[in-house]
């Protein structure tokens, strides 16, 4: 495949606009403008451009989405669903158009039509239902399994609010709503007629024997309607499509006429705002489990519904047969957010279906997989017995039922001591009475795997170490992966290009083909064009800089990113500490000459985090002081973007030269943005931590700057204690930083701001922030080495990318497909 060179931006991969197809689709978008959105052309605005032109894509993913359906069904294929309590899907029309190759033919209908495609795609809202990696993820494998052809089903919640909007006022982080659904939704199906009963509360009954069904009966005090809403995923080249299935809560008597009848008209909204509440707003606590009774509705609400459609289904296709459930359905569980659904599954399958407590049990284990995204043990999910017991009696009773019989197996087998049962026990009985949702997940799943190496490596050695003993083949890796279609094609279409001219076309369609990449590393010809491909987006993202924070950046310096959620074990904190210091290094030898630094950070930080939000502070705080320090000379600036989300990563992504990667080793499970960092050329700065440790692998230990201490030297550092206030008298230049930020140097009208964050870090530096700074900082010294040897760091650059392949979440999902679901893949 030979395209012509270019270095546009704009131009994306695809043929050549046919003038047929162009014609063809002009004519369907000013169909759909008037008939559709009901606007004449001459008054159109761009909004409703942006409607008309989805609805004629998704007329188009529709027509590859029936037979897809269809030859699930006819083949009897069996078919994964993916629960997850976050989708951060991010925009659809690009990725749409991109995976129907229709962009150019797209770009030149609209543009005879006086539109501008690039336009339109900055219109459309971010679907934003997801916090961080774990909703990135669901989304990135929703795309891969409908471009591999894995007959595969998302279910999740339909928030009316995804995550909140961020924005900054005096440094500090101010959260507003978000309204995603404000001017509609073009993508989504609303499904009137799916719809089902979500039970909450009440008491169970013991009903006669021999009457057929179990024996018990749940009768709920209240039930909440749940309506489905249908978002359809276009796989790559448009070859599959699957469905995203939201629920949407409502209340089943929504006017409550009855309380309207007697005169209580507030009383009569209260049920349905109770309803509703359910699906109103995406939890924006990443990490750590928030405990309120809303999130354990929530939890409950989809994973019923989402039961009841798989069980509806399968019935329907396999002749009622529930028995055979397991051989047609695998199911995954995002983390422990929809765990509730094993004990679900068996209430339907005993209570409902009347299947022996046995066989429901084998079944639901063959059906169900975990995955487990976090070690920290904080952030396992518990939930107390008597919230449990008010809220879902039935399930209370079926874990109690699990867990006793669990327990009696293990003894029975020998396989574990009696001082061990209290640990392995699905309620745990310390500090008040509560549902352990992550062993709960272990007992219930066939197969729980980790997201990287490293993560499932310490799963089996702590976490679920006893587990791991008992059971040595249930934990397997899966290390996670990022959908190329997004993170290369569409956020760069320029290097995709350069790409296929290059390596060939297969690079499209076969991502370990990027390794024929690496033979270009030492070529001028190609460095040269790998660079203005960088530094367009380079100028582009200096543009947003300039245009959002009025700051203006040298699009010739080393771009030097973190972007991800603000949380102390990602150490944002040791980052803005060393641009500190080095800070300081540049007043105090302004004649040295120093690699110029962009600074960039990007994320947000849970509402209640209050550590979390003073760091963005500081990082403003230091963004103040230095950005308008003249003796700099613009050497260093540094940057905070407001309202980090999908699409401002992509514009970020392909713009930076340095990948920020620094959490204390053990506590990043895997990390995501790594990967898309290192696919689009940027060199990684990171710790032995989650995935890094196998990114270092692919790109070599030449390509990547590794520093700090291993997730075993933090272990023993931790216990045997930190000694930092030693650590600091031994580091002057740590020692200034931490006197200058407790001194408010960088919060002249509030001195004392940052005086307990710095005493908090002497005292007890649990992230190991103290620990690692000299480290980190002798690793940037290298990184400003490297980058004045501008072949060298280019070769380095593409080497990254070349050695990228593996980490398409095509390979990790080709990896379920085999392992735990056993489903074909193409
Ligand atoms: C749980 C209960 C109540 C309220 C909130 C939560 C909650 C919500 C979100 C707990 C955890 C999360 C999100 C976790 C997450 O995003 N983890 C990340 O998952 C990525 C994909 O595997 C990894 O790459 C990251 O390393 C991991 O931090």
């Amino acid at each position: 495949m030979t395209l012509p060179p270019t270095s546009s931006l704009k131009t994306r991969i695809a043929l050549p606009a046919d003038e047929a197809d162009v014609v063809a689709l002009r004519r369907a978008l000013v169909a759909k403008l008037t008939y559709a959105v009901g606007k004449d052309p001459l008054v159109a605005s761009n909004h409703d451009w942006f409607v008309a032109t989805a609805l004629t894509v998704r007329d188009r993913i529709v027509d590859r989405w029936f037979p897809s359906t269809r030859a699930i069904y006819e083949q009897k294929r069996k078919r994964v669903y993916y629960l997850s309590m976050e989708f951060l899907i991010g925009r659809l029309l690009g990725d749409s158009l991109n995976n129907l190759g229709l962009t150019e033919t797209m770009r030149a209908a609209l543009a005879e039509l006086g539109v501008d495609l690039e336009r339109l795609r900055t219109i459309e809202p971010d679907a934003a239902l997801g916090n961080g990696g774990l909703g990135r993820l669901a989304a990135c494998f929703m795309e891969s399994m409908a471009s591999l052809s894995v007959a595969a089903h998302g279910y999740g919640i339909r928030y009316d609010h995804g995550l909140f909007r961020q924005y900054i006022k005096d440094g500090w982080q101010m959260e507003a709503p978000e309204n995603w659904l404000a001017s509609g939704n073009p993508w989504e199906f609303e499904r009137p007629e799916v719809l089902f009963h979500i039970g909450f509360g009440g008491h169970v009954e013991l009903v006669q024997e021999g009457s057929g069904a179990g024996g018990y009966h749940w009768r709920p005090a209240e039930t909440v309607e749940a309506l489905a809403y249908d978002t359809p995923v276009v796989g790559w080249r448009g070859k599959h499509v699957n469905t995203l299935r939201l629920w949407s809560a409502r209340a089943p008597d929504p006017l409550g006429l009855e309380a309207f009848n007697r005169g209580d008209h507030l009383g009569a909204l209260a049920s349905q705002a109770r309803a509703q509440s359910i699906s109103q707003v995406l939890y924006p606590s990443d990490e750590t489990p928030a405990g309120e009774e809303l999130r354990l509705r929530q939890e409950y609400f989809f994973s019923s519904a989402a039961l009841q459609d798989i069980i509806r289904r399968h019935m329907e296709q396999h002749d009622g047969d529930v028995r055979a459930l397991n051989e047609h359905v695998a199911i995954q569980l995002n983390d422990t957010h929809p765990a509730i659904a094993i004990p679900e599954l068996m209430r339907l399958l005993v209570d409902v279906h009347g299947l022996e407590w046995e066989a429901a049990w084998t079944i639901t284990q063959a059906t169900f997989s975990y995955t487990n995204h976090t070690l920290l043990p904080e952030a396992l999910e518990h939930w107390g017995v008597p919230l449990m017991e008010r809220l879902l009696p039935r399930h209370m009773q079926i874990i109690y039922m699990i867990n006793a019989l669990h327990l009696d197996r293990l003894r029975a087998a020998g396989k574990i001591e009696e001082n061990e049962v209290g640990e392995v026990s699905l309620i745990d009985e310390q500090a008040g009475r509560k549902v352990r949702m992550g062993w709960l997940s272990f007992v219930g799943a066939h197969k729980v795997n980790g997201v990287s190496a490293l993560h499932t490596e310490l799963m089996r050695q702590t976490v679920f170490s006893t587990f791991n003993r008992i059971y040595p083949d249930r934990i397997v890796n899966k290390t996670n992966g990022i959908t190329f279609r997004r993170w290369l094609m569409e956020a760069n279409p320029g290097l995709t290009r350069l790409l296929a001219e290059t390596v060939g076309g297969k690079v499209l369609d076969d991502p370990m083909a990027l390794a024929d990449f690496a033979a270009y590393a030492d070529d001028t010809g190609v460095q040269d064009r790998f660079a203005a491909i960088r530094k367009d987006h380079k100028v582009a993202l200096a543009r947003l800089i300039s245009e959002r924070l009025h700051i203006r950046v040298n699009p010739d310096a080393l771009f030097d990113t973190q972007i991800k959620r603000i949380h102390e074990y990602k150490r944002q904190l040791l980052n803005i500490l060393e641009t500190i210091a080095l800070y300081d290094s540049m007043r105090a030898q302004p004649t040295r000459s120093w690699t110029p630094r962009v600074k960039i950070f990007a994320g947000k930080a849970a509402a209640s985090y209050h550590r979390a939000k003073l760091i963005i502070k500081l990082i403003n705080d230091v963004a103040q002081v230095v950005n308008s320090d003249p003796t700099l000379n613009g050497k260093l600036k540094v940057v905070f973007l407001p309202n980090y989300n999908v699409s401002l990563a992509e514009a970020i992504i392909p713009a930076s030269d340095l990948s920020e990667q620094i959490s204390t080793a053990g506590m990043e499970a895997s990390g995501t943005g790594n990967m898309k960092l290192a696919l689009n050329g940027a060199l990684t700065i990171g710790t032995l931590d989650g995935a890094n440790v196998e990114i270092k692998q692919q790109v070599g230990d030449d390509n990547i700057f590794i520093f700090g201490m291993t997730a075993a030297e933090v272990e023993a550092k931790r216990r045997d204690g930190v000694g930092a206030r030693d650590l600091v008298a031994a580091s002057p230049m740590l020692s200034q930083v931490l006197e200058q930020v407790a001194s408010g140097v960088f919060s002249p009208s509030e001195p004392d701001l940052y005086r307990d964050l710095v005493e908090s870090l002497l005292d007890h530096d649990h992230f190991l922030v103290l620990s690692d700074f000299d480290a980190y900082a002798a690793a940037q010294a290298q990184v400003a080495d490297r980058w004045k040897d501008q072949k060298a760091w280019r070769r380095s650059a593409i080497l990254n990318t070349a050695h990228m392949g593996w980490f398409s979440s095509d390979r990790t999902i080709r990896e379920y497909a085999r392992e735990i679901w056993d489903v074909p893949v193409q």
